[in-house]
């Protein structure tokens, strides 16, 4: 295609040479943002440090993108005011799934930073091809794997890195090292990350955002003329981890992704390519390893889940006109159970008991199954086209269909409350309406998508894309029996009640982007308008309002909101832009804004939650062979424009300096350091959450000023 060349050429004139050659050596990975003009390397050179455990972090970097922060190893991507299940997220190929029904594990947690190797974020309407619901966007991460040997003998190649950052007293240490020939290749890492609490200012601590994990790799590959395998395993081992914005913390999630790929170039423009994947994982939160669970000042919570889960990728490249058409097909299956265990230990939170009297002195446990034998499976196909229709024209044509199939089995448990005369009630009624009722839920859905770009001349393209994306509801939305508070990590503070009469989301959409540059500069606006019909959210309902009605002397204590459809509509802008003043000094830059607004509102209450203020960063990196020095100034505005519904906390706008310098003393031997918010000051991320899921304490706060420091080989 003669328009992505071309667009490509012009790319790495206007990168500086000396970027791209330290990219290689890079200790992090590297951000790839697929179609669009951030310059590779602009703001990867230099991210923050919570960049160095999380990739999700990274996310911050990239037009568009943000995290919802809900704990140290627990970051949600968001792209463009949409998160959690509205983004279709792949580690390496395939489709993870979490196994915190709160999403304490989101799926780009996975495999830590120092072993992930790149990170694909589509911008503006993602192709369909890139996964089975792209409905906000699509991203993609990688495990590094070593490399195949260029020459005819044996090679190892690999990477070693450590690093410290004074904020958290946090460490980390990766090492992954591969032996191969031309055709083989094996390869082996781990990684090991541990922090404390983080310190806010003047040396406070926030509380429960210490971490400590531990990760392996490990896979083989094969390559000959035309042909690519490859069979990897990605071990996850989280331990003790707190996520202040949810109502427990990590003990542990442990588990595995199994995966192997296979990919044929058959000859003429014709490609295969294959992916399997098989995941198991188990996982158990509780309120009283860093909070006061099991005390007299709260009862003991715990839960115990667990997923298991499995897919298949196929699809065919084939030349067509001036272009690739691809055809595929997609499928998988999960499998999620999640059992609670309360246990009466305090008079305070009158969890079980009524009147105020404990129900038990010596505390009395109470089992809870909030998700049994939950199945979702999901069958896909699509085909797609890319290719160049007149002169400097392309266009990408996709069209996908999805049919989702779920069910949840019987559950049991439940709030033993007593009745009036202090007998315990047996037939709970959120228990037995949803146990009586049919639980199987089908959707089908069409998405479509088609991309126009115009090269206007060396110096302009144009972008105008339109989309149709839908999204099935998620199994916490539609099987929550009874009002609780694992509902993805939405972290709003709230109680929530599932709805089986949920109807999937349809979003139609609508992208405008320009992309100015020259050999020293660039400027690259994009517009989007999302109008979503059925989007999913929490209002109080009757049905809300009756879960675990039945409670000591009449007193209604229904969920504060129950999942239903809502029409809503996002749109905004992001923008990024960039100045080389000579070989060795530049600027870049981004500014993100986006605002999202319930449509049809019988209230003056519009605006959607967790959408982030207008921000933006600036960068000034003077760069040298061998080593490289930048300022960065990040800003973001108040955000006043706060969700009523679930009654969402303004947040106010602040500013951070951060200082970083590289240096490369020996070929692939890079040294990192660096200040982040050399002010000290205390902010609050407005898409963090809050304090133990209580709002009444406030935000979660952000951390105070961090020295840090980093090694990393690579070979
Ligand atoms: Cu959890």
């Amino acid at each position: 295609m003669k328009l992505k060349t071309k667009l490509s050429l012009t790319i790495a004139s206007v990168l500086a040479l000396p970027i791209q050659a330290s990219a290689e050596h890079e200790q992090l990975p590297t951000i790839v943002v697929e179609g669009s003009a951030m310059r590779a390397g602009t703001f990867g050179t230099a991210p923050d440090s919570s960049g160095l455990k999380d990739t999700a972090s990274l996310l911050k970097r990239v037009p568009g993108a943000n995290v919802n922060r809900n704990g140290p190893l627990t970051g949600i991507a968001s792209y463009r005011g949409m998160f959690g299940n509205r983004i279709n997220i792949s580690i390496d190929g395939a489709n993870m799934k979490e196994v915190g029904p709160n999403s304490m594990d989101p799926p780009l947690s996975h495999i830590p930073a120092p072993l992930t190797g790149k990170l694909t974020v589509y911008r503006g309407i993602a192709p369909v091809s890139s996964g089975i619901e792209t409905f906000g966007g699509s991203m993609h991460a990688e495990s590094k794997k070593g490399r195949f040997a260029e020459g005819d003998g044996i090679e190892t190649s690999g990477t070693a890195s450590m690093g410290y950052g004074s904020v958290e007293d946090g460490h980390y240490g990766a090492l992954l090292g591969a032996v191969a020939n031309k055709n083989h290749k094996l390869y082996l890492s781990g990684s090991k990350e541990q922090g404390r609490d983080y310190k806010i200012r003047n040396n406070q601590k926030q509380k429960n955002t210490r971490y400590d994990r531990e990760a392996f790799t490990t896979g083989y590959g094969y390559q000959r003329e035309g042909h690519e395998f490859g069979i990897n395993y990605s071990n996850n081992n989280t331990g003790n981890t707190g996520t202040p914005a949810l109502p427990m913390d990590i003990e542990y999630v442990r588990g595995g992704l199994y995966d192997a790929n296979y990919s044929w170039d058959i000859g003429n423009g014709y490609k295969l390519k294959t992916n399997i994947f098989y995941q198991k994982m188990r996982h158990l939160m509780s309120n009283s390893i860093m909070r006061a669970g099991g005390t007299a000042m709260m009862d003991a919570m715990n839960n115990r889940t667990l997923v298991e889960a499995g897919g298949v990728d196929l699809a065919i490249d084939m030349p067509l006109f001036d272009g690739v058409l691809t055809l595929g097909i997609n499928g998988d299956q999960s499998n999620h159970d999640a059992h609670a265990e309360m246990t009466d230990t305090s008079s305070r939170n009158n969890m079980f008991m009524m009147n105020g009297m404990q129900m038990a002195a010596s505390g009395n446990t109470m089992k809870m199954n909030f998700f049994n034998d939950v199945e979702r499976d999901r069958y896909s196909f699509f085909t797609e086209w890319t290719g160049e229709v007149a002169e400097n024209l392309s266009l990408d044509l996709g069209a996908r269909y999805v049919h989702t199939w779920s069910n949840a089995g019987m559950v049991s448990g439940g709030m033993n409350m007593r009745d009036r005369n202090g007998n315990f009630t047996t037939g709970m009624t959120d228990r037995n309406n949803f146990n009586a009722a049919d639980r199987i839920r089908t959707f089908n859905e069409v998405d479509l998508a088609a991309v126009l770009r115009y090269s206007v001349s060396s110096n302009l393209d144009v972008e105008v894309g339109f989309g149709r994306k839908n999204r099935a509801p998620t199994y916490q939305e539609l099987y929550l029996w009874t009002k609780n508070k694992a509902v993805g990590g939405f972290a709003d503070g709230n109680t929530y009640l599932g709805n089986l009469d949920l109807k999937l989301e349809t979003a139609y959409q609508f992208e405008f982007g320009l992309d100015w540059h020259t050999d020293n500069a660039y400027v690259a606006p994009r517009f989007f308008y999302h109008y979503v019909e059925d989007y999913i959210q929490g209002i109080d309902t009757a049905a809300s309002d009756a879960s675990t009605s039945i409670n000591m002397m009449g007193i209604a204590s229904g969920a504060d909101l129950q999942w239903s459809n809502i029409d809503a509509q996002l749109f905004g802008i992001d923008l990024e832009a960039g100045y080389t003043f000579t070989d060795n000094l530049r600027l870049d830059a981004g500014l993100n804004y986006v605002r999202g607004k319930r449509v049809n509102a019988p209230t003056g209450d519009r605006d959607l939650y967790r959408i982030a203020p207008l921000n933006g960063r600036a960068q000034v990196t003077y760069e040298q062979s061998g080593w490289m020095g930048a300022v960065e100034g990040v800003f973001y505005a108040d955000q006043g424009d706060v969700a009523g519904y679930n009654g969402e906390q303004k947040t106010k706008g602040y500013m951070l300096l951060n200082l970083r310098g590289k240096y490369e003393p020996y070929h692939g031997v890079v040294i990192g350091t660096g200040i982040e918010n050399v002010l000290d000051s205390k902010h609050f991320d407005h898409l963090g959450g809050y304090v133990n899921h209580n709002r009444a304490n406030g935000r979660v706060a952000m951390p105070g000023r961090n020295i840090y420091a980093t090694l990393s080989y690579n070979w």
